[in-house]
């Protein structure tokens, strides 16, 4: 008998390539995570060849502008083209798109086009705008070979391990992720339209894995780029205890990263210099762990800054004096509306008392603060707005106002029916009517927004009204703005 030497089949004498692609206001935070995990994982190591993760981390704005100066231009070569050509040409096996309401639409025509490209690639979709309508997705981008949803890391890692699996095998243009990946959606054939559903949702990530996911020498490349939102990103935990309907952040069970590894990574990126934004739903929630965390900061030197967004209640005289302790420059506070009709149908707690006592802390510890609000909630008008405007301008707080979203997959949308809410079907999603708010109802309450900032939070004009007189301020701005102010005055 003569004995044949069989080699691999060339394709595995080379890693397995898995591209990740962001377009962004900041650098990606998820695909360091999803890099992070696939690196660090026994299995995916012991592969023959490895496997080898290429990040493609975008700033969104010059795909924007070169896009409108095309059309105006009548040329339709664009930074798209550079961007396709740089994801295609490393030939990678799967090809994994994050996406937000911010990039979503460039990001499904940059996933077509790839699929077009490389029709032997998966072409994967993760992100909070995907998850929840996988379905949908999967219908109308038959190119698209699954969709993720919800916390990308172990669904990620189960179909590299599938993928891995496959190679070497005979070509075969229908082979696709296997079914039954808890999290992960996939395409039918046939009938192409339909999805095999997510098993379950995905199991949680091991937080442990998620160390060090920033990488030295590219933050310093990254700070070159010109981001619009210049901060680093990180998240000590997953998961929000709130459940308001209108939200998608921490959908998910509390995952919390371990204390000593939150203070040693956030040290390290402050002593670096760094803009960092912790990316909690509500980094003070859990209290006694923020102020250990907080404590902890405040004994080390750095010229780094700290921002989040947090849940008001959490914070009393102890937090605010942490903060400022630890170099907060900023601190996010949702309030939303002073209606308790409006909270009560988005499923959000009140707590005035609470809030006020956050406010006037954040105020003595010298920590800056604004307060986010949103108009369009169901079971409110726009003179709960406008008073709500009011209640803040009166105590002095920086305001961010809000046009109600209906984001995909959130809670929200399946009260759309009952409060007669319609939102636009593509991104970003925003109220167009309500039983509550007219279209122009809507517009009114931007313009109040608006002249607010331009004229009355500040300056000769607030200085004339009494604050204190319900509905003083209200009547200045409509008046300036020739509205009826008929009803300024009543409360909600
Ligand atoms: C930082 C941030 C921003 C930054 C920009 C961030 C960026 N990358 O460019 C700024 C401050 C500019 C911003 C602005 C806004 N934001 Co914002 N923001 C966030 C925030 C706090 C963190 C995002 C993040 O990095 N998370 C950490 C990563 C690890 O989590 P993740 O993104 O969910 O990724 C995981 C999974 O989704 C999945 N996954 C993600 N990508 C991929 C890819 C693949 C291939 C796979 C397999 C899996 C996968 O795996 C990841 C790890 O588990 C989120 C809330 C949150 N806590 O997530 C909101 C969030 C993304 N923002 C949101 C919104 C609505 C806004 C605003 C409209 C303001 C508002 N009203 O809330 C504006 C829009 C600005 C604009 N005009 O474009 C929504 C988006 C919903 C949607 N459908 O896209 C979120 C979810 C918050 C919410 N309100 O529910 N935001
Ligand atoms: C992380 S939250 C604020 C901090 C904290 N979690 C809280 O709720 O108090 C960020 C802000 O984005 C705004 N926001 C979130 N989802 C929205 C949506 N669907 N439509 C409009 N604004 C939204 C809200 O004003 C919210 O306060
Ligand atoms: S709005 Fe804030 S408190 Fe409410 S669910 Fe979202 S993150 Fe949690």
């Amino acid at each position: 008998m003569t004995g044949v030497a069989v080699s691999p089949p060339a394709e595995v004498h080379r890693p397995l390539r898995i591209a990740l692609v962001s377009l962004g206001h900041c650098p990606s935070l998820a695909l360091r995570n999803l890099r992070r995990y696939l690196e660090s994982d026994a299995e995916l190591a012991l592969a023959p060849a490895g496997v080898e993760v290429l990040l493609f981390d975008w700033p969104l704005q010059p795909f924007l502008r070169d896009a409108d100066s095309a059309i105006q231009r009548w040329s339709f070569s664009t930074r798209f083209d550079q961007a396709l050509d740089e994801v295609v040409a490393p030939g990678p096996d799967i090809v994994g798109f994050s996406c937000y309401l911010w990039n979503v639409q460039l990001s499904l025509r940059l996933a077509d086009a790839v699929a077009r490209l490389l029709p032997e690639s998966w072409v994967l979709l993760g992100g909070p705008d995907v998850s929840g309508r996988g379905a949908e997705i999967l219908t109308r981008h038959p190119a698209i070979a699954a969709v993720v949803e919800g916390d990308g890391e172990e669904p990620l890692r189960r179909l590299v391990v599938a993928r891995q699996q496959t190679r070497g095998t005979p070509c075969d243009p229908a082979r696709k992720p296997p079914e039954g990946i808890p999290g992960v959606l996939v395409r039918r054939t046939p009938p192409a339209a339909a999805a095999a559903p997510a098993a379950s949702t995905a199991p949680a990530t091991d937080m442990t894995r998620l160390t060090a996911v920033w990488d030295a020498g590219e933050l310093d490349a990254l700070a070159d780029q010109s981001w619009s939102w210049p901060h680093v990103l990180y998240e000590t935990l997953r998961g929000c205890p709130y459940a308001c309907s209108y939200c998608m952040y921490g959908k998910t069970p509390l995952n919390a990263k371990e204390e000593g590894l939150v203070v040693s990574e956030l040290l390290a990126l402050l002593r670096r210099g760094l803009a960092v934004e912790i990316i909690d739903p509500t980094f003070t929630t859990y209290v006694q762990r923020a102020k250990r965390i907080l404590a902890e900061l405040a004994r080390h030197d750095y010229r780094g800054t700290l921002y989040f967004e947090a849940y008001p209640d959490s914070i009393d005289g102890e937090m605010a004096d942490l903060l400022a302790a630890a170099r907060v420059t900023c601190v996010g506070l949702g309030l939303q509306t002073i209606s308790s009709q409006g909270l009560r149908e988005v499923r959000r707690p009140e707590n005035r008392e609470r809030f006020e006592r956050a406010i006037a802390e954040l105020r003595r510890a010298r920590v800056r603060f604004y307060v986010d609000i949103i108009y369009g909630l169901p079971g409110t008008r726009p003179f709960d707005f406008f008073a709500t405007v009011e209640y803040l301008a009166a105590r002095d707080c920086e305001i961010v106002a809000y046009r109600l979203l209906g984001l995909p997959g959130s809670p929200l949308m399946r009260d759309a029916e009952r409060f007669g809410m319609v939102f636009s079907s593509d991104p970003p999603y925003e109220l167009l009517r309500s039983d509550t708010f007219s279209l122009a109802d809507l517009r009114l309450c931007e313009r109040f927004y608006e002249s607010y900032l331009s004229d009355w939070s500040g300056g000769e004009r607030r200085d004339r009204i009494d604050l204190a007189l319900p509905g003083a301020l209200t009547r200045g701005i409509l008046d300036s703005l020739g509205q009826s102010s008929a009803g300024a005055d009543q409360s909600p």
